[in-house]
């Protein structure tokens, strides 16, 4: 049964899901961010942290503009397969979900979420996305994960480009 999960952050959002996965995904997400910074201490350090991309021929849509915790403003790829962004956190840090606000129309129709320790990598991939909601996606990360960096690794588009309009990293509070 198709299910819409609606919850606030700041103003106003919206996750629309159709499916059992993607309920599941809406209903996490709503629960991650009615909650964040108030109950169970998780936070978006993605946000305003140093990034990089693969490409961005648009002047308009550079990568930073995908961790200003703005959803009017947006990445965008060169239109390739295998375009990434890639965000630094500063330290090596527990890291618990990551949230991709993906600009409908230039989805990617698959991606890998990976992680790094160190500002030179390795990297690791610790979520894979092959029938993303095109929207926006909550990605549960295994259990123990740390990160120094996270990464997105786009598979083709479902149009032209990939665009983000934000790249989300939650890390749990102290207390868990
Ligand atoms: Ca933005």
């Amino acid at each position: 049964m198709p299910v819409n999960a609606t919850f606030f952050k700041g103003t106003q959002y919206v996750v629309r899901s159709e499916g059992d996965r993607d309920r599941d995904l809406g209903l996490l997400v709503a629960k991650r961010l009615a909650t964040q910074a108030f109950v169970d201490g998780s936070v978006n350090v993605a946000a305003g942290r140093p990034v990089n991309a693969s490409s961005a021929p648009d002047q308009t849509r550079l990568p930073a503009k995908a961790v200003d915790r703005d959803w009017s403003t947006e990445w965008r790829s060169r239109p390739a397969s295998g375009e990434w962004l890639r965000v630094g956190l500063g330290e090596v840090m527990p890291v618990d979900m990551v949230v991709v606000r993906w600009n409908p129309s230039q989805a990617a129709r698959s991606y890998q979420i990976q992680v790094a320790d160190a500002a030179s990598g390795p990297w690791t991939t610790v979520a894979t996305v092959s029938d993303p909601t095109g929207r926006d996606d909550a990605i549960d990360l295994p259990a123990g994960t740390t990160a120094r960096q996270v990464r997105l690794v786009g598979g083709q588009p479902r149009a032209n480009n990939l665009t983000i309009r934000e790249l989300e990293v939650y890390s749990p509070g102290d207390d868990t």
